[in-house]
């Protein structure tokens, strides 16, 4: 019987990404919750990608970090924060404050991140707090305050609808910010808005692009300085604007000049055609309204900051911002990265977007606390720091570097050196936590309350509608509990709205003094009271009074000295660890639709594991072939730093020369494919933003002696130790629907088939129950499946060749049935489905879960556009995630 609700839906925003989307959770007696969309919110009015549809899914206690523990110790709360402030006092008195760190994370809410960046900077008085969003978003607060004084994204989401030209750079906007993604096709299609997507292989986004430029990695300053030349040269500056709006423009200009407008010489030194560089200038010169978006393609490089600089000169120089339909939009990565750049969350930043050289007035506002007055470490630097012994205590709190960071192996090993290392999660599995002294349960979402603020600025609340899981608590409330027992003052919260007070306190705290005026302004929630608070509708800053303000700077200065925007001077440069001839290919890393990072979450939702089971490297032909690798062999990637595995995917959408592995899989999921472990740990020189998408590797197929898989209700021990000790050397993970999968591959030539049958034994359990069982030494087959009291349990398939292997996808059907009859068990010992045309494929629609064969046969069956197959299948309807990919179906039946 299906739950019932047991109140009506609560409005809050989804945990996931920097989009912001509103959702409405409706608590259900179980426990659980039905989610959707919020009709009424701006960032997606009603609409959810799959991650965002998927969150029911993810909020059942299993994995759940439940109660505090002290060296492995269950303790109560009062022990483990007695113990924490224990350890800052030891470290703080023998070796001063710079010994001790917090490494937090854009997944904090706003009151969060307040709390731990006053406790740092405030109360412990070091600058070393620092954030994931180093990782994420930092080369583009160094591209605006170069530009415009101050960490302010100039546009808005509704610029989108409203633009003739989209430019997106570096950014896979249709799998990592659907939502947005959408509002962009609506754009493209109703009113022919181009789009234009610039990165080195043929994303899913790019797909759909009106034009691709598959650039070299790395060359965009070179792309955009040519660009800025080009407009130059033509007469499309607006020399008005610049004259009037921008310093530096000579300089700048000269700089661009330097490196020629002739299209010809740029697509040359960007690896692009000529033609094609040709197009994107004369779109870019003819347009107006042009929005150049952008994510991690530019900012995740060694010249990151340059990469932001070089397209906020283009839109400088043409006065394409601060009007509808006009700007450079940095997109956000996670939901709350906004709010840690607000409360100066970063480092480099002190709070409430006051640098250091402000330090006297935060230092008014926070009374005795006695407040930093140089900047902390960044985050490579600060795990090297933990590294080397000169840190002795960190706190990282909703963020998972032994899985995150470059270089991740040496960030494991800082951590297992370390004497002092506080986790605060809300999961008890992750890489991380495991290396903790100290664990401490945090609520999750759905359990905690306060606001984040998404990539256009826009404030919105996230509400609580569970109880908190065992004795979690929020991340605010253990950071104060802390500071109190250090004899800190100002840390007495009770609520998230009286911390939200202080922080709108701070941000419009002698704002305007000396004439400069920060945009970030919250005067208007000053005083607002609990209840004011507890029903906020989402804002925009800056917030002065009742009305939001669309675009901070249409009628107000920049932020500089003089007011005027400023362009910056640069020079391209190359990635700092070019490929060389033992390492000849470059390793590009980041996402893809269905997971969310370290997949501590989104690794629970059965509907959320079936796009992309494994982990993959996806390797052009040319370079397969050079290589002898295979499709679904399992491949060794090495680099100086560190080695991964991953399947191969040979895709034609890489640049040859490159290849690309997703971020997400870690060592609870999978046997060693942290691919961050390979990732070298070079930053940008002024944000210090590592570059993830440049390593130098090198690419190799593992001797694989035997390819398998194994399905079961249960969860699966992958790394349970068989007979004969036969772990294999690859297996990976992941949640289906009603099973758990494991795919693995094994390079021990001397097992048999016998030995995997023992071993699914192991794996699979229960003795008692009824096995079907097929083996063929000769042509190497095992074949096992158990059963009870009629239904599948459990099987487990092995073979030489991965070819040889049944589908997964009728075989994940068998589970869903209430019993087996004669076809299907001879098809378990056969290998094969009694019917293979109903083999669904690789799932597409994970809403509906729609596999990829259901489509191909509605488009044979003259389904043309994706309403059709919308109509006949109901792929695509629900969130739209899968759209690319039923659109791409299309395209290749032709
Ligand atoms: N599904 C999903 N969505 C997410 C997340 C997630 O984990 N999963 N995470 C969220 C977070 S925190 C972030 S930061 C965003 C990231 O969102 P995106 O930045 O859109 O995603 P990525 O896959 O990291 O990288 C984007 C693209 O940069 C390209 N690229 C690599 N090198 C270069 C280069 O030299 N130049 C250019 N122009 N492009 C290059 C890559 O090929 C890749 O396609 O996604 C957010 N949304
Ligand atoms: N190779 C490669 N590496 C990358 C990137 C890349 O593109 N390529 N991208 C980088 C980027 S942009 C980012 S943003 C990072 C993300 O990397 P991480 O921040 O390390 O990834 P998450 O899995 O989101 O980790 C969040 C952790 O916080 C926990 N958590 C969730 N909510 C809460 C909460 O409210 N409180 C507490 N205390 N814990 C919570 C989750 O269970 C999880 O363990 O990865 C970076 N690493
Ligand atoms: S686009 Fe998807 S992941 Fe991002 S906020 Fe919206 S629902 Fe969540
Ligand atoms: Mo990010």
């Amino acid at each position: 019987m299906p739950a019932t609700a047991t109140q009506s839906p609560v409005r809050t925003t989804c945990p996931y990404c920097g989009v912001g989307c509103g959702v409405l959770a409706t608590p259900l007696e179980n426990g659980q919750a039905t989610i959707a969309g919020d009709p009424a919110h701006p960032a997606n009015a009603g609409r959810l990608c799959s991650k965002g549809s998927a969150l029911g899914e993810t909020l059942d206690l299993d994995q759940r970090l439940l109660h505090p523990s002290v060296d492995g110790q269950a303790v109560d709360w009062n022990t483990a924060l007695d113990d924490v402030a224990g350890r800052f006092r030891r470290v703080l008195d023998s070796h001063g404050p710079e010994a001790v760190a917090l490494y937090v994370s854009g997944q904090l809410l706003t009151e969060d991140y307040y709390v731990a960046n006053k406790f740092a900077k405030g109360g412990l008085g070091t600058g070393n707090i620092d954030t994931n969003s180093r990782l994420c978003m930092s080369s583009s607060v160094v591209g605006y305050q170069r530009a415009f004084g101050e960490d302010v994204v100039p546009g808005c989401y509704e610029d989108l609808d409203v633009a003739d030209l989209i430019v997106l750079v570096g950014a896979n906007t249709a799998w990592c910010h659907p939502i947005v993604y959408q509002r962009i096709r609506g754009n493209q299609r109703q009113r022919k808005a181009q789009v234009v997507v610039i990165d080195p292989r043929r994303s899913a986004t790019a797909e759909e692009a009106d034009l691709h430029l598959p650039l070299a990695p790395g060359s965009d300053v070179a792309l955009f300085q040519g660009l800025l030349a080009f407009l130059e040269h033509n007469g499309h500056l607006d020399y008005r604007y610049l004259e009037a709006q921008v310093s530096g423009f000579g300089e700048a200009l000269a700089a661009a000049r330097e490196q020629g407008a002739s299209p010809a010489a740029v697509a040359a030194r960007c690896g692009l055609g000529a033609e094609d560089v040709a197009r994107f200038f004369q779109l870019f010169a003819r347009t107006d309204r042009v929005v150049t978006l952008y994510s991690q393609g530019v900012n995740q490089s060694s010249a990151g900051s340059d990469k932001v600089s070089a397209i906020i000169n283009c839109h400088l120089a043409t006065g394409r911002l601060n009007r509808p339909g006009t700007g450079p939009l940095s997109i956000t990565g996670q939901p709350n990265a906004m709010g840690g750049r607000e409360v100066g969350g970063l480092a480099s930043t002190l709070a409430a977007h006051m640098g250091f050289d402000e330090a006297d007035r935060v230092q008014r506002f926070w009374g005795s606390l006695a407040v930093a007055r140089q900047p902390g470490l960044k985050a490579v630097d600060l795990f090297e720091a933990v590294h080397a012994g000169r840190i002795q205590l960190i706190w990282i709190m909703a963020t998972n570097p032994v899985v995150s960071m470059p270089d991740a192996d040496r960030v494991r090993e800082a951590l297992l050196r370390c004497p002092n290392v506080i986790v605060s999660d809300c999961m008890a599995n992750t890489d991380t936590v495991a290396t903790a002294n100290v664990r401490l349960p945090a609520e999750a979402w759905g359990e905690k309350d306060g606001t984040v603020t998404n990539s256009e600025r826009m404030i919105s609340r996230q509400r609580r509608f569970l109880p908190a899981a065992g004795e979690a608590r929020p991340d605010w409330w253990m950071v104060a509990q802390v500071a109190q027992r250090l004899g800190m003052e100002g840390f007495d919260y009770e609520t998230t709205a009286e911390i939200f007070d202080e922080h709108a306190r701070l941000t419009a705290f002698e704002n305007d003094a000396n004439g400069r005026i920060r945009q970030l302004n919250l005067a208007g929630l000053v005083g607002q009271g609990a209840q004011a608070y507890a029903a906020m509708a989402p804002r925009r800053w800056p917030i002065l009074g009742p009305e939001d303000r669309a675009r901070p700077f249409a009628d107000h200065p920049f932020s500089t000295d003089q007011g005027k925007a400023r362009m910056q001077v640069l020079q391209p440069r190359a990635p700092a660890h070019p490929p060389n001839p033992d390492y000849p290919l470059v390793l590009n890393t980041g996402r893809v639709r269905d997971h969310w990072h370290t997949m501590t979450r989104t690794g629970k939702a059965p509907r959320l594991g079936g796009h992309r089971p494994e982990p993959t490297v996806d390797v052009h032909p040319q370079d397969a072939r050079s290589l002898s690798l295979f499709e679904q062999d399992v491949a060794l990637i090495e680099s100086r730093w560190g080695r991964a595995l991953a399947r191969v995917h040979i895709d034609t959408g890489q640049r040859p020369g490159s290849v690309f592995v997703p971020m997400h899989w870690n060592d609870a999921v999978s046997s060693r494919c942290r691919i961050d472990a390979v990732v070298n740990p070079v930053v940008d020189p002024d944000s210090g933003e590592p570059e993830f998408k440049h390593t130098p590797v090198r690419v190799r197929a593992l001797p694989a002696a035997w390819y398998g898989f194994a399905l079961s209700r249960e969860a699966l021990a992958a790394d349970a130790g068989g007979p004969r000790d036969t772990a294999p050397a690859y297996w990976v993970r992941a949640r289906g629907p009603a099973f758990w999968r494991m795919e693995f591959v094994s390079i021990d030539e001397h097992l048999s088939p016998e030995d995997w049958v023992e071993r699914a034994k192991v794996w699979l359990g229960g003795e008692r129950d009824e096995w079907l069982q097929y083996v063929d030494a000769r042509t190497r087959q095992g074949r096992i499946a158990r059963i009870r009291d009629g239904r599948l349990v459990g099987c487990l398939f092995v073979a030489a060749g991965p070819a040889r292997l049944p589908d997964r996808g009728w075989l994940g059907g068998l589970f869903a049935k209430p019993a087996l009859d004669e076809a299907d068990r001879r098809g378990l010992l056969a290998g094969q489905s009694p019917d293979p045309g109903a083999d669904p494929g690789p799932q597409v629609c994970a809403c509906f879960g729609v596999g990829r064969q259901a489509i191909v046969d509605a488009i044979a069956q003259g389904c043309g556009d994706t309403d059709a197959i919308g109509a006949r299948l109901k792929a695509g309807t629900n969130c739209g995630s899968c759209l690319p990919e039923l659109r791409a179906l299309l395209a290749a039946a032709g």
